[in-house]
């Protein structure tokens, strides 16, 4: 029981930003486990203990509790700094990788949010639409022009090969492909979706979500609920 609780648990709710903690965890290959939440548990006392912000993702291990996606991410990139998953801080490749995550976490990750909770943007129905139209013609397509920008020679955003910030992408900017032509309007963004969805780490992830047996898996220890870890 005492190396249960030694083992890290990522705290998740489907079709969310935590999707890239989930494939970091993944690609590290050390021992973790998940615990799913969804609109109802994420409110509980038990949870806000762990993230007042009731948001997530939530990363407890035994360095103690991290909330925030670059955090988090940052955190497993550094434990599998072997891999390339990230970069040594104090390196031109580190301050690169941090301007990427920064931003994805804030710029890129606000302009989706009015799509997915409207209300939390904007009070009358009216209002609303008004807001998430922008979203969709305006502001999310200015962000998706820059990421195009961004796009390197090699088809990922920091590096050579994918890091902690094509994890977070992917999970994050999947909701805009509903509304946005990326074969049309950005290139090279719609090659790394094709690209990415057959790595290893994103296909864990996704059968996670979907909740069918992950055909393989170097670490995950299974799943647990909040209240078998409060
Ligand atoms: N700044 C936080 C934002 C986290 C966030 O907004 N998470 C969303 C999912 S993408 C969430 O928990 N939503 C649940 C809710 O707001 O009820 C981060 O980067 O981790």
């Amino acid at each position: 029981m005492e190396l249960e609780n030694t083992i890290p648990v990522l705290f998740y709710i489907p079709g969310t930003c935590a999707f890239g903690s989930i494939v970091a965890l993944e690609w590290l290959g050390m021992p973790f486990r998940l615990c799913r939440l969804d609109g109802t548990s994420i409110k509980l006392e038990a949870y806000l203990k762990l993230n007042p912000l009731s948001q997530v993702p939530v990363f407890k291990s035994k360095d103690g509790v991290l909330a925030e996606s670059a955090a988090i991410l940052q955190h497993i990139g550094f434990l599998g700094l072997d891999k390339g998953m990230a970069y040594k801080q104090g390196t031109q490749k580190y301050d690169h990788l941090n301007q990427v995550m920064s931003f994805l976490t804030t710029s890129l990750h606000t302009s989706i949010g009015p799509t997915i909770h409207p209300d939390r943007s904007a009070d009358s129905q009216l209002a609303q639409q008004e807001v998430v139209h922008k979203a969709k013609t305006e502001t999310i397509p200015a962000r998706f022009k820059h990421i195009e920008q961004m796009m390197n020679n090699y088809g990922w955003l920091a590096g050579d090969h994918p890091t902690i910030a094509d994890a977070y992408f992917y999970g994050v900017a999947r909701a805009a492909k509903e509304f946005i032509n990326l074969e049309k309007d950005f290139p090279k963004t719609a090659s790394f979706f094709l690209r990415f969805k057959s790595n290893p780490g994103v296909i864990f992830a996704q059968a996670i979500e979907d909740q069918k047996p992950p055909k393989s898996s170097v670490g995950f220890k299974g799943e647990v609920t909040l209240s078998e870890l409060v």
